[in-house]
């Protein structure tokens, strides 16, 4: 089923085709509206897990699918399949195929079963990775569920046409065409209590950026009224202040019924044409909206809605309004609507039928081929009987998952350990290769698999002249920068500082002066949206680097590179990708909150994401020029400490890549391998000179690379020589240590090596306290460091090593 609306834009529509219009738009609001009334159904009759329907925001949503363009973007929320319909990238089958969780990506095109129905994209890459054109598709950015996540990407999509419309010189091909195509938000009227709406709000007021945000107002947050949720409970009221004039730049806010047609089709067509034309960031408030079935299948509104409430609902449902509205302008009658309604529902129910059709075909071919082999494997073993009772319960099951199918599987194999069959051969081998099937439907793509994945990015030596000029650390990342900006037109950088002055340690100083101030960019203080920016600007085709002041900034951006950015390639199955490189400094510096290195937290949180920490300024630039050729996200700390020590200036700048998960070994050691990363590494290099006096050889090894981490397993090589293991951290106990010891001992399963005990030593629980004493007395000190490996020698070896204190 195609239900795509074309934008009628011609003023000389006939009466036949204003009702054929009307008449397509109904047909898809009662589609829509089906899907969502049986969709509940499937939930509540156990066919599919949870449901979250678009119900009671239909018309709205057809509006606006008629000023949504090829080009254009959308970065919505789960209340949005009527419009997916609108435009043509939502069949019913599809609808049902996302809420059954459908592994195939043919299938549920939005997320191959990995998200839950109502979670909506489009396909910006082909099967191989490759950029389609974007310019002749409608184009959803992936949908997530925390409320108003969706806010901080939406300002990069609008960003980036502002971009392509303003810096000459970028391959726009298959991404712009000079910057016509708008930005489309929406939003619920209770998640705009964000702190990432009001954020991302006055980002686009400064920015003059084409995004139009649509705020469905039901006046629910599920059961909260919008008393609890909204100053004066209106959002358009309480943003007047937004509203351009003569004299100021601003918004145009539109506020609207929602069950108004004619007048939300207006509302679209002005909206259109002042961000599409004049990029000017417009709010339609679409009010008196409803939720027909409640907020989602996990309760009911019976429960906090009162009766009037209830019956003002019903009468205002906008598909009943439109209904009528098309009655009374004798735009069909009665019977045409009823016999349309009648075919409605059966195309609805056949399209269901379908999809879980669809979806259990595979799962019963494969619970047959289990079944056959429990039964033979029950008929040749002493436990027969056992084995028999999980055949016949697998049977027995009324909706089988494959998580049924190899519970059964993998239990009977525990019946057997002592018997040697052919049928118990026959089902290990079924067993595992069923796995070794079915774990990447749930597992793959959570990078790039295509050849910029950044793994596949080969090393590039840094050169250098005879004479290599010996500068401070950041006039190699500044020079690289200047480097990268000339090789890639799609390159920007942006953040707070990061324009004028060049960053707070000069490493893109003198930049916006050559590349102009829309690519060497000042932001405001806003580190969510500035991620968001990124991330936005990145699924358009350029190439943003998002600055973070300081590491222990992060923790505001955390959230949207958590949910948003690391989730994003795989809960679209490697259909969109955001190839955003954060750069961010952190380490020693001072104080709690100067001096951080929350390591733990941000690489326990952005799986997905590649984590570097570069102890240097070359390789720094070389991990910047890596991530240029790739197409993964990454995050790169730079060492705080770094930008005054001296290094030598390579001369293929731009050019010398640093490959990532690879570590280096800084100084070959017998006697034990200390393993750290970034600005501790200096302190664990001196320690090991001191460490020389006293006769201890210890080995360092630079991890460099936090996520991937030692792909050629090079650390435990290291361990099998000198058998004894430190890590050396400067994050809380347990933190990042903690994910570093883990890879070495259960990943590279070091542990047959070891003589002693292995070891972390790390910071202080607290943050670290101000001044010198303050990290002295916080973090590890070359001291603690120094006694910690000779307390481990002592044990080891007591009287070449008698105890120190
Ligand atoms: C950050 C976050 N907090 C809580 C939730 C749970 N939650 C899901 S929807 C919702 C209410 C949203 O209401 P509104 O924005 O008005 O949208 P509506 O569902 O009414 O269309 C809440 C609290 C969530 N998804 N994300
Ligand atoms: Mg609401």
């Amino acid at each position: 089923m195609q239900m795509q609306t074309e934008p009628n834009t011609t003023n000389a529509m006939t009466f036949e085709d204003f009702r054929s219009e009307i008449m397509n738009d109904y047909k898809i609001a009662v589609t829509s509206r089906e899907c969502s009334l049986l969709g509940r159904r499937e939930v509540l009759t156990g066919k599919a897990k949870f449901g979250i329907f678009g119900d009671g925001k239909e018309v709205p949503q057809l509006a606006w699918a008629k000023v949504f363009r090829n080009g254009d973007f959308r970065s919505g929320y789960y209340r949005d399949q009527t419009f997916m319909m609108a435009i043509g990238q939502l069949t019913i089958q599809q609808f049902f195929a996302g809420l059954y969780g459908h592994t195939d990506i043919d299938h549920d095109p939005m997320s191959a079963g990995r998200q839950m129905g109502g979670h909506f994209a489009t396909h910006s890459l082909d099967e191989n990775g490759h950029w389609k054109n974007l310019v002749d598709q409608k184009n959803s950015s992936s949908d997530i569920s925390p409320t108003a996540g969706q806010m901080p990407r939406l300002l990069g999509l609008a960003q980036a046409s502002k971009i392509y419309r303003q810096v000459k010189g970028i391959d726009a091909t298959k991404f712009s065409d000079n910057g016509n195509e708008i930005a489309w938000g929406t939003i619920g009227n209770a998640s705009t209590s964000e702190g990432l709406f009001f954020e991302t709000i006055n980002a686009a007021g400064v920015l003059q950026v084409p995004m139009v945000i649509s705020i469905w107002d039901d006046e629910y947050g599920i059961s909260v009224h919008a008393r609890h949720q909204t100053t004066k409970e209106s959002i358009s009221e309480i943003l007047k202040g937004f509203q351009k004039d003569e004299t100021q730049n601003g918004y145009e806010i539109i506020k609207v019924n929602g069950w108004d047609y004619p007048s939300l089709v207006e509302a679209y067509q002005k909206a259109s044409q002042l961000a599409r034309e004049a990029h000017v960031p417009v709010l339609i408030h679409v009010v008196e909206l409803t939720q027909p079935q409640g907020h989602s299948t996990s309760g009911s509104h019976e429960r906090y809605k009162n009766e009037a409430r209830l019956a003002w609902e019903t009468e205002y449902d906008c598909n009943a309004k439109f209904r009528a509205w098309i009655l009374a302008n004798n735009i069909a009658d009665e019977e045409t609507l009823t016999e349309l309604e009648k075919n409605i529902k059966k195309e609805v129910r056949d399209g269901k039928k379908a999809a879980w059709d669809a979806v259990t075909k595979p799962i019963s071919q494969e619970l047959e081929e289990a079944v056959q082999r429990l039964d033979a494997l029950a008929d040749a073993s002493d436990n027969g009987v056992f084995i028999k009772k999980l055949s016949n319960d697998l049977k027995a099951i009324s909706e089988p998952g494959r998580k049924d199918i190899l519970s059964a599987t993998r239990k009977a194999l525990r019946y057997i350990t002592t018997e040697n069959s052919e049928q118990k051969r026959a089902l290990t081998q079924w067993v595992d290769a069923y796995i070794k099937k079915i774990q990447p439907k749930y597992s793959s793509l959570l990078f790039s698999n295509s050849e910029r994945s950044a793994l596949k990015i080969k090393e590039v030596k840094p050169t250098y002249d005879n004479n290599p000029e010996d500068v401070d650390g950041r006039v190699v990342v500044r020079e690289n920068f200047d480097a990268i900006f000339s090789k890639y037109p799609e390159a920007l950088v942006f953040g707070e500082d990061a324009g004028h002055i060049g960053d707070v340690n000069q490493g893109l100083e003198g930049l916006q002066e050559k590349y102009g101030e829309l690519r060497v960019a000042d932001v405001g203080i806003r580190e969510a949206s500035i991620i968001g920016q990124g991330i936005g600007m990145a699924m358009r085709g350029l190439r943003p680097i998002a600055e973070i002041q300081y590491l222990d900034y992060i923790l505001y951006a955390l959230q949207i590179m958590s949910d948003d950015l690391a989730t994003l390639h795989y809960r679209t199955h490697g259909m969109q990708k955001a190839p955003l490189i954060i750069r961010t400094r952190g380490h020693r510096l001072e104080g709690i909150w100067h001096s951080g290195s929350p390591m733990g937290g941000v690489i326990n949180l952005v799986r997905g994401i590649h984590v570097l920490v570069p102890r240097n300024m070359t390789v720094a630039a070389g991990f910047y020029n890596t991530l240029l050729e790739s197409d993964d996200p990454a995050l790169i700390v730079e060492c705080l400490n770094g930008y005054r020590l001296k290094e030598k200036l390579p001369n293929n700048l731009g050019e010398f890549k640093v490959p990532l998960g690879i570590v280096e070994t800084l100084k070959e050691g017998k006697d034990i391998t200390l393993v750290s990363y970034g600005s501790t590494l200096r302190m664990v290099e001196q320690a090991a000179k001191e460490l020389l006096e006293v006769g201890i050889d210890a080995e360092i090894i630079d991890i460099q690379s936090l996520l991937p981490f030692d792909l050629n397993h090079d650390i435990v090589k290291s361990v099998a020589k000198t058998n004894r293991l430190m890590v050396i951290d400067e994050d809380v106990p347990g933190g990042a240590s903690a994910f570093i010891l883990n890879e070495i001992i259960n990943t590279q399963n070091a542990f047959q090596f070891l003589d002693s005990p292995p070891k972390t030593l790390a910071a202080q629980q607290h943050r670290p306290a101000y001044g010198t004493d303050g990290d002295y007395f916080s973090k590890p000190s070359l001291e603690d460091i120094f006694e910690a490996v000779y307390e481990m020698m002592h044990e080891a070896r007591p009287t070449d090593f008698p105890k120190l204190r």
